[in-house]
């Protein structure tokens, strides 16, 4: 498969491949094709023998803004049951090799599940981490209720949810959501050092473990995703939600009436 907006190395360092996304005007906002070749790219460094760890990551200024909104604007309810486009993210959640962030920039919304869906994540100084939906009238609709609430707690995780406001790499190191902070400038060798760590056990062993730790994570989520994902449908088929996104567009305040 020939990818257009992401650029892959299978033997980055050894054992180790590197998924780059690669829209950089559209701060790696995430299209449909985009995730489609993240999964399509995972998929093949997990059937490649000598790899043994995955990074994926961004540009300094943005790991992944979020969704595309541009692309999402207009559509209805129906429509996005239609894509389900939540398959393409559940085979992400099922590589079984390790994968790990490396984040710089702006982590938003779908960036931001998409890195919380990773194993670990290491980032720069620079990263802001944030679920800005609320803010177009959306909500997270690719585990970040769920997977957010479970890293940070209910209190930070509601205000995040409701309020959309950002946190820095500091605080999300303190709030236990990410592994590690470094200067920006080494933020991808810093996230090559935890890689070459994990690969330097055994595949087998690190395999199970991985497995081992997301059952203990995972409890209870299937049915929190499913719930969430009802409702973000309903989002949908709201006006507020073509307003929210419109707005965005159109560089101006969204104008809110609650239906
Ligand atoms: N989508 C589309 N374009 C985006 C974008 C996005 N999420 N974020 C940024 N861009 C574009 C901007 O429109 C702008 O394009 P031009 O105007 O130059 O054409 C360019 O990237 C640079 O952005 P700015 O000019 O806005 O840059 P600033 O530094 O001023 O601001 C910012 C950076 C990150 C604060 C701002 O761009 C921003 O607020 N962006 C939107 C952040 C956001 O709301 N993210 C959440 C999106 S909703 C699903 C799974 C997941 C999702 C949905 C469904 N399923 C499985 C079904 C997720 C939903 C979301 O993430």
């Amino acid at each position: 498969m020939q990818y257009e907006y992401i650029l892959t190395e299978a033997a980055y360092k050894p054992h180790i491949a590197l998924i780059q996304l690669n829209r950089p005007k559209e701060l790696n906002a995430l299209n449909l094709q985009l995730m489609q070749e993240i999964k399509h790219a995972l998929a093949t460094f997990d059937q490649i023998d000598d790899i043994r760890c995955i990074i994926i990551t961004g540009n300094e200024r943005a790991f992944a803004a979020g969704a595309d909104i541009k692309q999402m604007e207009n559509r209805t309810a129906i429509d996005m049951l239609k894509i389900d486009q939540f398959e393409t993210w559940d085979q992400i959640r099922k590589t079984r090799k390790p994968v790990i962030a490396a984040v710089s920039g702006f982590c938003l919304g779908g960036g931001c599940e998409l890195a919380m869906t990773c194993d670990m994540i290491v980032a720069s100084e620079t990263a802001k981490f944030g679920q800005p939906e609320i803010k177009l009238a959306i909500m997270p609709g690719a585990g970040g209720t769920q997977r957010l609430t479970k890293a940070v707690g209910k209190a930070l995780a509601m205000e995040m949810v409701l309020t959309g406001k950002f946190i820095t790499a500091e605080q999300a190191l303190d709030a236990g959501l990410i592994n590690r902070v470094v200067p920006e400038e080494l933020y991808l060798e810093e996230a090559v050092k935890l890689a070459s760590e994990v690969a330097a056990q055994s595949p087998v062993a690190v395999r199970l473990a991985k497995e081992s730790v997301l059952k203990a994570f995972d409890s209870g989520l299937q049915e929190g995703l499913y719930f969430e994902r009802k409702n973000f449908y309903m989002c949908f088929a709201s006006s507020d939600q073509k307003e929210g996104m419109n707005a965005f567009v159109e560089k101006r305040k969204p104008q809110f009436t609650g239906r």
